[in-house]
């Protein structure tokens, strides 16, 4: 950790206003990158994840070709739920799709009758693909990263994707009692793929909430955050960042009480209007609007800038975009958007 602590990222993660503004992409890797598809051919999802040389090298692809300021660990958050056991596999066009949903008081207490600890005791794989990647990185920063209790829960319950994650949402109200032991325990699987990844020498970690937002304020508060806070909490001094869709009503809960270093806005709400929100104690990361990758050079151009003029307004600003790179995505396009996030702070550091 001391080798990126004078990095971008870092800096940005404690609050400090580094000359360069950090910028990385959300699913930067394994996603738009043509070598990516050439690594990929003839493994399957899962198989990469555990392949800890192929893991490694599609991890540092996106950082060698756009000069992000960090690398995203090449992962799923499906992930530690393979290595404790469950029977889980990542349909190409699909995702995550489970042999066995989750549903009733039986099937959560099987499930967590697994012991966490087989999880750090399964992740070889990826201590050792971690361990490849810092050795390239050098004074770059690797994230860490784990989905939170509710999205894995939306996976597990459903048996699959959903777009509402109605029986995920439903079991809090009918059975209030399983809901809390099934998002304790998935706290604790996410908690020890991330120590895994923080041993291995993973400087920041983010844990994804990507579908938080389909959540009532009130629901957020009784039934999810708590279990967030759990999964993010005794990490040591690793910095966290705390990411959802849709988050505007929630953005001041996703802090977890000042647990999280940064919290992720996606493109709906405007950063100065986040920082409002979030105050002077939390730094926001975002929020690029995806579906402008593919507009015009021109309109992205100015997009991006008004998002770093908007961030200012924070006490510090780690550009992304407001969810993940489309697959569908030019390459170049996202070189562009770093050259341009990079020049800007000159620009500004002239000026004044
Ligand atoms: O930069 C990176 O791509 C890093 C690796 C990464 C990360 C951070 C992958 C690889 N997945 C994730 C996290 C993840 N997985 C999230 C949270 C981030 C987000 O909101 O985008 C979620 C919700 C998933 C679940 C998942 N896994 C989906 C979404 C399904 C849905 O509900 O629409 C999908 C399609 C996957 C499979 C997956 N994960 C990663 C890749 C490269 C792929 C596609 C693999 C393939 O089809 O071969």
């Amino acid at each position: 950790m001391l080798r990126t602590a004078d990095s971008p990222l870092i800096r940005a993660l404690r609050g400090d206003r580094p000359d360069r503004t950090p910028v990385w992409f959300m699913r930067q890797a394994g996603r738009s990158l043509p070598e990516y598809r050439e690594l990929r051919v003839g493994t399957r999802m899962l198989g990469a994840c555990l392949d800890p040389a192929l893991a490694a090298e599609i991890t540092l692809q996106p950082v060698r070709r756009h000069g992000v300021d960090a690398a995203i660990f090449f992962s799923d958050i499906v992930v530690p739920l393979r290595l404790a056991g469950v029977e889980v596999e990542i349909q190409p066009g699909r995702g995550p799709v489970f042999a066995d949903p989750i549903r009733t008081a039986d099937d959560v207490a099987r499930l967590t009758a697994i012991d966490p600890a087989r999880v750090a005791e399964a992740a070889g794989p990826i201590r050792d693909a971690v361990g490849i990647v810092v050795a390239e990185l050098g004074d770059t920063p690797l994230i860490g990263f784990a989905g939170a209790p509710f999205t894995l829960a939306a996976y597990l319950v459903e048996g699959g994707p959903s777009k509402e994650h109605l029986r995920a949402r439903a079991m809090m109200h009918a059975d209030p009692d399983s809901w809390h032991r099934l998002a304790g325990w998935l706290a604790q699987v996410s908690a020890a793929f991330l120590s895994a990844q923080i041993a291995a020498g993973a400087s920041a970690v983010q844990l994804f909430d990507s579908w938080a937002g389909s959540l009532s304020p009130g629901d957020y508060r009784a039934f999810v955050a708590p279990h967030s806070h759990a999964a993010l909490d005794g990490l040591g001094g690793v910095p966290r960042i705390h990411f959802g869709v849709g988050t505007g009503p929630i953005l001041a809960d996703m802090k977890l009480g000042g647990l999280a270093d940064a919290v992720g806005v996606d493109w709906r709400m405007p950063l100065d209007e986040a920082a409002a929100v979030l105050g002077a104690d939390t730094t926001v990361q975002g929020n690029i609007d995806p579906a402008l990758l593919s507009a015009p050079w021109p309109v992205l151009d100015a997009h991006v800038r008004e998002v770093v003029a908007r961030g200012r307004a924070a006490r510090a600003h780690i550009v992304n975009l407001g969810h993940g790179v489309p697959p569908e995505t030019d390459p170049g396009v996202l070189t562009r958007i770093v050259e341009l996030v990079h020049s800007l702070d000159r620009s500004v550091a002239r000026q004044s």
